[in-house]
């Protein structure tokens, strides 16, 4: 006995009353919090909120344009209004660019609410006349549209239920329609509802779901939300990782205080929106943000362009075994791979950019991914690809169909989509986990097709069938696309090469030659 106990050091956690001690070159909230009144809401609270619009309002409190707040709401896991609320809504924003580190404690988040056991706590802010200006990233799945036709999903489980019980919603479309109904019946407050997810004219199909929704109730909602709510589509970027324990790590170590609200980004930031509003308007426009008529431009070049790549990245790296958005970038074969794509096959399908040369912003888009201090999992941008694919790459390979154009390596990216589900069916071993709304069609696709060819060895002699099979999934594949033979054939031919020992080596196949000699394009039937 006798022995000392050693002193426990607990790092000091982030909150108002560390703010006067932080190392100088960490930057501060440049403003009077306790001035700010709630005025903005927004739906998920992810990494990639707080590295966005969080930061824009920030910069917008500090010129001090306007004082409104930010009020956070998360409806799906994980729980924040702890770890923020502990923090009193303060957290760091690390921009990591290879070596650099840039840190920043963004304070535009006043109160976080939880709303994943009941949509009250969600209803409550909606509602309130104070937000007038509702901002969301709530995942492509989030909207319950059926991705080829971005019409409200009426047989999406939670619009079933949303429908039969509609004061206690479960989505996006059902909570917002019942905000809505809430400010109808009581001050009549207009307002914006502002998408910041990556699906195309996100405002409009966002106007679609809720409008469905709330037609449905039939009490005169539909026309209180023509009149009194405004849904822009907007453009938005930055890459944003989903935060690691070392992220935290990293801001403890270099810092000396403990931040359970990190989130890591890339300097490259972007927001172009459609100056479509209704009700009180924060001007990020003043903070780098453009205000602009059309966003359709902006929207294609990056869907396109820069999430193509990743999507297309992710697919073919998780097949050859790259962890990263950069480690496959490092690789000469994907690098070469994607570039050609972008070049070839996706550069041509856009319309002019305002201010921005789309050649100069493929070059940039993939200097972006090769930043080997974000750590964007393969695996994390694959999930939910089903939702993903149309706007990055199936509109622009029906685009090309249309003016005769090659998709031989766009459809390369669309087959490596499919290798990925594939690979993860009992039929494959479950080579790794996946998280796609239509994995488990994919998975009885794959066993039956695996059936059919005797064995799970002899599944990728039969791409034919898989792929006839999965594009028969219209949710996904627009009828007329799926109809066509040139498609069929580059995506069955891809698929054969993806699914075989080596699909790097396909890949490199696939780049050897000039696209159109390599993979045929069959005559078009009359
Ligand atoms: C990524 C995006 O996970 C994904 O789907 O492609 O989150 C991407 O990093 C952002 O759109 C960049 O702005």
């Amino acid at each position: 006995m006798g022995g000392r106990s050693e002193p426990v050091t607990v790092t000091e956690r982030l909150g108002p009353a560390r703010l006067g001690r932080l190392p100088p070159e960490v930057r501060r909230p440049a403003y009077d919090r306790a001035a700010l009144k709630p005025g903005i809401a927004h739906i998920g609270v992810g990494a990639f909120h707080r590295c966005h619009q969080a930061e824009y309002t920030d910069d917008l409190l500090a010129k001090n344009f306007d004082h409104w707040g930010l009020v956070g709401i998360n409806i799906r896991p994980p729980l924040l209004g702890q770890t923020l609320g502990q923090q009193d809504g303060l957290y760091t924003r690390l921009i990591r660019q290879n070596d650099e580190v840039e840190a920043r404690v963004i304070g535009s988040i006043v109160r976080v609410v939880d709303s994943q056991e009941s949509a009250a706590p969600a209803l409550e802010v909606l509602s309130s006349p104070d937000i007038e200006m509702v901002t969301m990233t709530v995942t492509e799945k989030g909207y319950c549209h059926i991705p080829s036709s971005g019409a409200l999903d009426l047989d999406h489980p939670d619009i079933v239920h949303d429908l039969a019980d509609p004061q206690a919603p479960r989505s996006v479309p059902g909570i917002l329609a019942r905000a809505l109904e809430l400010r109808m019946a009581s001050h009549g407050r207009p307002m914006t509802l502002l998408s910041c997810d990556n699906i195309p004219t996100n405002g409009i199909i966002l106007r679609n779901v809720v409008r469905a929704f709330a037609e449905r109730r039939g009490n005169g909602l539909a026309d209180w939300i023509a009149a009194n709510v405004a849904f822009p589509s907007a453009m938005v970027d930055r890459i944003a990782p989903a935060t690691t324990e070392a992220d935290v790590d990293t801001v403890e170590k270099r810092f000396g205080y403990r931040d359970s609200a990190v989130v890591v980004g890339e300097r490259f930031r972007q927001w172009v929106v459609e100056s479509r509003f209704a009700g009180r308007v924060p001007r990020w426009d003043r903070v780098g943000a453009t205000f602009v008529d059309d966003v359709t431009p902006f929207e294609h070049l990056k869907m396109r362009v820069l999430n193509g790549a990743q999507t297309t990245l992710c697919y073919l790296g998780v097949l050859g075994g790259f962890e990263h958005t950069s480690d496959a970038m490092a690789d000469p074969i994907l690098a070469n791979f994607v570039r050609r794509m972008l070049t070839e096959e996706t550069l041509p399908t856009l319309m002019p950019v305002p201010g921005i040369s789309p050649p100069a912003y493929v070059e940039q888009s993939l200097s972006r991914l090769t930043n080997t201090a974000i750590r964007h999992r393969n695996h994390q941008i694959a999930t939910d690809g089903s939702q993903k694919i149309v706007q990055r790459l199936l509109n622009p390979i029906r685009d090309r169909l249309a003016k005769d154009g090659s998709i031989t390596l766009l459809s390369v990216s669309v087959a490596g989509w499919m290798a990925y589900l594939i690979k993860a069916s009992a039929r494959f071993g479950r080579a790794w986990q996946v998280s796609d709304p239509f994995a488990e069609k994919i998975e009885l696709i794959a066993d039956r097709i695996g059936k059919n060819s005797k064995g799970a060895d002899r599944i990728g002699k039969n791409s034919k069938g898989l792929v006839e099979a999965i594009l028969a999934i219209d949710a996904i594949f627009h009828p007329a696309l799926a109809a066509d033979d040139a498609f069929r054939a580059n995506v069955t031919i891809a698929l054969d090469g993806l699914l075989s020992e080596d699909p790097i080596a396909f890949v490199r196949y696939v780049c050897s030659e000039p696209t159109d000699a390599r993979l045929k394009r069959p005559a078009r039937s009359a």
